[in-house]
């Protein structure tokens, strides 16, 4: 009799601190609550204040948000007020190969403790920060991890919550507003980076940027086009991949069909592949392209094909050399430096962008961190991009005229 009383009361206590992410037990956050009637301590007058001052969190310490910046969880939060915010789509049951990009928003933060946002670097001659965005990591999206059609509508869910958020304008003089001239409602919307995720989350980021701006454009940084038709035979949510995805955003009417990849060296069927991806909208700038016509002219490239249209920048980390970003889902070897493709990020400055991720980030592929630290590095870039009129200059080194002439 005393067993089954045992058993219940053993039950309310677990349920008692069960989350609803299934049967799965997850602690849940603990508010520190300062008890009513507590002095509280003049710091000033112990050991460690006296003699060392604050408690500083190191590059190395400290809780996990994107380069320090402030965290909070927005889509709770409503008093969170952002520019740009960062969000993290923890979802990877869409992936063909190698899952694991779950992982991803973690890997990246992780990646980016060392960098600072308000630190600027000679190849962007400032930093994001002095730029004047209010910058907030937003968090992550608790999706599904067992349904992909719920997964999916969270996403939409969360990022149409946060584009619908008021924008802080900015934090010092140097911003602008960037977003109303093309939103349908005319009104300025803070712009999301998302950190995925494999590559479906781009779905529901371009449902819910559909809502808000109508049909864009979309750069694709990616060693595969992901516009193939479903599969053969498929029908409902298994129709939805990470190879699938833009397709069906163009069934949709969600893209604009000024479109272009970047970086794409794939296997592919045969010459209806490319056919398929020209009607979904994109053209196509081969990881070759690089070599063959210059870096200055892939950049070129991409933004005639883009003008003036509110444009979408997704980039998948397998666009970078396997070599150098070993963390992914299909890695495709010979693929584009971290500094190449950086390089041409820093080209699109000034483009109309209404929101970038970076996706397929999946770290248990990893070696010693580098493809973490160089996706969130690649988010530096993003945030520096998002904000400059106009792509930097290089920086004044110790060239004369002669030097640069061929
Ligand atoms: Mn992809």
């Amino acid at each position: 009799m005393l067993l089954p009383a045992v058993l219940a009361l053993i039950s309310a206590r677990v349920n008692a601190h069960r989350s609803h992410h299934g049967d799965e037990f997850y602690p849940q956050p603990m508010t520190y609550q300062q008890p009513m009637d507590m002095d509280v301590v003049d710091v000033a007058t112990e050991p460690w204040t006296s003699k060392y001052g604050a408690q500083t969190d190191l590059g190395y310490t400290g809780p996990l948000s994107f380069s320090h910046l402030p965290y909070t969880r927005c889509l709770e939060d409503g008093s969170a007020r952002f520019d740009i915010g960062l969000i993290g789509l923890p979802f990877d049951t869409t992936t063909s190969y190698r899952p694991g990009a779950r992982f991803g928003p973690f890997a990246i933060r992780s990646g980016s403790r060392r960098q600072g946002t308000d630190r600027g670097t000679l190849a962007w001659g400032t930093s994001p920060g002095e730029l004047g965005a209010a910058l907030l990591d937003c968090g992550d999206v608790p999706v599904s991890a067992y349904d992909n059609a719920k997964a999916i509508d969270q996403m939409e869910a969360a990022y149409s919550t946060l584009l619908g958020r008021p924008v802080q304008g900015g934090t010092t003089a140097a911003y602008k507003p960037s977003t109303a001239a093309f939103a349908l409602d005319g009104i300025e919307h803070p712009r999301l980076v998302s950190l995925g995720g494999d590559h479906t989350i781009v779905l529901p980021i371009l449902r819910a940027l559909n809502k808000v701006y109508g049909p864009v454009s979309v750069i694709h940084f990616d060693a595969h086009l992901d516009t193939w038709a479903p599969p053969p035979g498929t029908v409902g949510q298994e129709r939805v991949t990470h190879g699938s995805f833009f397709a069906i955003a163009a069934e949709e009417g969600l893209l604009t069909n000024t479109s272009v990849h970047a970086g794409i060296r794939c296997k592919m069927h045969g010459a209806e592949d490319i056919e398929h991806d020209d009607s979904v909208g994109f053209q196509v700038i081969s990881t070759d392209d690089i070599d063959d016509y210059g870096i200055r002219k892939v950049i070129k490239k991409i933004r005639q094909r883009i003008g003036n249209n509110p444009v979408y920048l997704s980039l998948d980390i397998d666009v970078v050399d396997p070599g150098l970003a070993p963390a992914t889902g299909t890695p495709e070897p010979g693929g584009w430096t971290t500094r190449e493709v950086k390089r041409i990020l820093r080209g699109l400055s000034g483009l109309n962008f209404v929101g970038a991720d970076i996706v397929e980030v999946a770290p248990a592929y990893d070696n010693a961190d580098i493809t973490g630290i160089a996706a969130a590095d690649i988010v530096y870039d993003f945030l520096a991009m998002m904000q400059l009129e106009s792509p930097p200059p290089p920086h004044g080194g110790p060239f004369s005229k002669a030097d640069l002439a061929h």
